[in-house]
C-alpha cells in the first residue's frame, strides 16, 4: 500500500484500490490501567464485530494482556489500517491525577515507526476531546461517538479514494491543511453485534475483569458534569431482550458466569428492564450480572424481576445524599428515593453500592455532613467516593464555568485534569474528612481502591473467584488499610 494513497492530506484525490485487495485492520487498546480492575475493551469488540461483518480481517493488540509487542504484531499482521481506542483520558483522581494522553501519543509514535497504515483514533475518552486529541496525537483520522458505521464507511471511502469529510463523526485534515470535524450522527437503532475474540476475553478473565455488555445507548438526563450524553448522545436506543440474551449466551459459551451491564443507566425506561429481564429468565442462562441504576422509579417487583434474571449487584449513581446538592448537580431524584431504593435492594437481598461525588457545585460543609449522616441510615450499603468534579467540555458545568471567558481552552483541561471544588472547601479538607469516616467504617472506598486491595483482588480472581468487587471489600480493605 503506497504512502501517498492514505496520506491524510491527499485522501480526497486518492486512487481506488482494486476491490479484491484484502484489508487488515489492527485494533489497538493501549489501556494498561488496572483500577479498580483491568477493564475488557468492550468498545473494540463492537468495532471488530462491524469490521468483520464488512469483510475485514482484524486483530486486537492489547497493551495489558498481549505477550507479543506492538511492533512484532504489526510486523506479523501487516495492517492496512490501524484503529486505536482511547477509553480513559486520566484517572479522574483530583488529589493524585495521572493523564494517559502521553502514553497514547507515544503509542502513535511507535506505530509510525513500524507502519505506514493510516492511524484512526476513537473511543469514549477520545469523544470527549476529539479535536484536541486529534491534534495532540497527530493521527490521520478520528471518529467521535459511536464508531461502528462511521469506521466501516471511512475505510470504504479510503479504499475507494472517496471523500471522507462528510462521514458522521470523522475528523480529518483537509488537503488545505485545515481540520474538518463532522458532527456525529447517531444510528437510529442500536443493532451492533460485538465480536468477542476468545483470546482477549480469556486473557481479561484471567486478570479478573468482568466482561461487559451494552443493552442501550444514550442518556436523556442532564446531570451537570456528565459526559455520557456527549459520548453516546441524548436519545436512548435500546436493544431487544432477545439480542441481549444472544450476546450473553455467547459470553456464557466462553465460560463467563458474571457480566457487567455497562449502560450509563440500565433503568432509563422500565419497559426495557422488564423486557430484558423476562428474556433472560426465559433463556435460563447460568450467568449473573451487575448494572448501574438510577434510584428513582424502583419498585420491589422490578427488583425481584431483575434478581430472578441474574442481578447480583447494583451500582447506584447517586452522587450525594443531600437534596440541595442533588438539585445543583442536576440529578432527577431525591434522597427519599435513594433511601427507598436502598431499603428495597436490602430487603430483596441484592447487594448495592452508591457512587458519591464530594465538593461539586452547590456543595457546602453542611451538605457534606448531611450526606455522611444519611449514609449511615442506608442498610448494608457500600460507598465509592470521589473528591471534586472533573470539568469536561460540552457539559452544563463547562457552560456554567465558561473557561474560555478566562482565557482557557479545552486542550488545557485535557492535558491537565481540572476539577471543580466548591467554595469553602478544598480537596485536602474533603479528603481528611472522608478519611475520618473510612477509618471507622470499612464500607467506604475513597478514590481508587488501595493498591494492596487491587492486588489481593487480582489474586482471588486468578484463582477463579468471580462476582462484584464489593463482596470482598470488607475483608480486603481491612487488610489493605494504611496504618496512619
Ligand atoms: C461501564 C463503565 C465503567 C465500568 C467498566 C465495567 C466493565 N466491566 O466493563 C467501571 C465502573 C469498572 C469503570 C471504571 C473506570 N472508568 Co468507566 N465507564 C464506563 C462507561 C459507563 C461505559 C463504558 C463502556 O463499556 N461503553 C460501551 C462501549 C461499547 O462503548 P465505547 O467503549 O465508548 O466504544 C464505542 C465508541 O467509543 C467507539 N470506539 C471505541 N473504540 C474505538 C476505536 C476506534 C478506532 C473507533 C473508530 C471507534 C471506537 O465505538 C464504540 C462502539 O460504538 C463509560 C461512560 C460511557 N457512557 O461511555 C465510563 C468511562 C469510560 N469511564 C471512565 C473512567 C475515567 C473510568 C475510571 C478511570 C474511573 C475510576 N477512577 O475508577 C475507571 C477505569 C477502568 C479501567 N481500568 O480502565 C471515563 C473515561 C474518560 C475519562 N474521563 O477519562 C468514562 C467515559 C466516564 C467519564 N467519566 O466520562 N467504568
Ligand atoms: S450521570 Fe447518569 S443519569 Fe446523569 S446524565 Fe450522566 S448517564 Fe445520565
Amino acid at each position: 500500500m503506497s504512502d501517498a494513497r492514505f496520506s491524510p492530506t491527499s485522501v480526497m484525490s486518492s486512487p481506488s484500490l482494486p476491490a479484491v485487495t484484502p484489508s487488515r485492520v489492527l485494533l489497538v487498546n493501549n489501556n494498561r490501567y488496572a483500577q479498580p480492575y483491568p477493564v475488557y475493551p468492550l468498545g473494540l469488540t463492537y468495532i471488530e464485530g462491524a469490521l468483520r461483518a464488512a469483510g475485514y480481517q482484524t486483530r486486537i493488540w492489547d497493551a495489558l494482556t498481549d505477550t507479543a509487542t506492538l511492533e512484532s504484531t504489526v510486523g506479523e499482521f501487516q495492517p492496512d489500517f490501524v484503529g486505536l481506542t482511547l477509553r480513559n483520558i486520566d484517572t479522574v483522581q483530583c488529589l493524585n491525577p495521572h493523564s494517559f494522553v502521553p502514553e497514547l501519543v507515544e503509542c502513535c509514535q511507535r506505530l509510525r515507526v513500524v507502519t505506514r497504515a493510516p492511524l484512526i483514533l476513537g473511543g469514549s475518552g477520545f469523544s470527549i476531546f476529539p479535536r484536541e486529541l486529534f491534534a495532540l496525537t497527530g493521527v490521520d483520522y478520528g471518529i467521535a461517538g459511536e464508531g461502528e458505521k462511521p469506521l466501516v464507511a471511512l475505510l470504504a471511502a479510503l479504499r475507494a479514494g472517496n471523500k471522507v469529510d462528510d462521514i458522521p463523526g470523522v475528523i480529518c485534515r483537509l488537503a488545505s491543511g485545515s481540520v474538518s470535524a463532522n458532527p456525529c450522527r447517531l444510528s437510529g437503532v442500536f443493532d451492533s453485534i460485538p465480536y468477542h475474540d476468545p483470546r482477549v476475553l480469556q486473557a481479561y478473565a484471567q486478570h479478573g475483569s468482568l466482561p461487559g455488555i451494552q443493552t442501550q445507548r444514550g442518556c436523556p438526563l442532564k446531570c451537570c458534569y456528565c459526559t455520557y450524553p456527549v459520548i453516546e448522545g441524548r436519545r436512548s436506543r435500546f436493544r431487544s431482550g432477545e439480542e441481549i440474551v444472544e450476546e450473553l449466551r455467547q459470553l456464557s459459551a466462553h465460560g463467563m458466569r458474571y457480566a457487567f451491564f455497562v449502560d450509563s443507566v440500565f433503568n432509563t425506561k422500565t419497559s426495557h428492564v422488564v423486557e430484558t429481564c423476562e428474556a433472560l429468565i426465559r433463556a435460563k442462562l447460568d450467568l449473573q450480572w451487575e448494572c448501574f441504576l438510577r434510584p428513582g422509579g424502583i419498585t420491589k417487583e422490578l427488583l425481584q424481576l431483575m434478581q430472578r434474571a441474574g442481578l447480583r449487584h447494583i451500582e447506584f449513581g447517586s452522587d450525594s445524599f443531600s437534596d440541595t446538592t442533588l438539585a445543583s448537580f442536576g440529578k432527577s431524584f431525591t434522597f427519599d428515593e435513594i433511601l427507598e431504593a436502598s431499603q428495597l435492594a436490602n430487603e430483596v437481598g441484592v447487594q448495592y453500592s452508591h457512587f458519591l461525588i464530594f465538593g461539586g457545585p452547590g456543595e457546602t460543609v453542611e451538605t457534606v455532613e448531611e450526606t455522611l449522616a444519611r449514609a449511615v441510615t442506608l442498610p448494608a450499603a457500600f460507598f465509592f467516593a470521589t473528591i471534586g468534579m472533573r470539568i469536561y467540555p460540552d457539559t452544563d458545568l463547562w457552560k456554567k464555568l465558561s473557561p474560555e471567558r478566562h482565557g482557557a481552552t479545552a486542550a488545557d483541561y485535557l492535558v491537565d485534569p481540572r476539577f471543580y471544588i466548591a467554595p469553602g472547601m478544598t480537596a485536602q479538607t474533603l479528603h481528611a474528612r472522608l478519611r475520618q469516616v473510612q477509618l471507622t467504617a470499612s464500607n467506604w472506598i475513597i478514590g481508587d481502591p488501595p493498591a494492596a486491595f487491587s492486588d489481593a483482588l487480582t489474586k482471588l480472581r486468578k484463582r477463579g473467584v468471580r462476582g462484584p468487587m464489593r463482596e470482598y471489600v470488607d475483608l480486603l480493605q481491612r487488610l489493605a488499610m494504611p496504618s496512619s
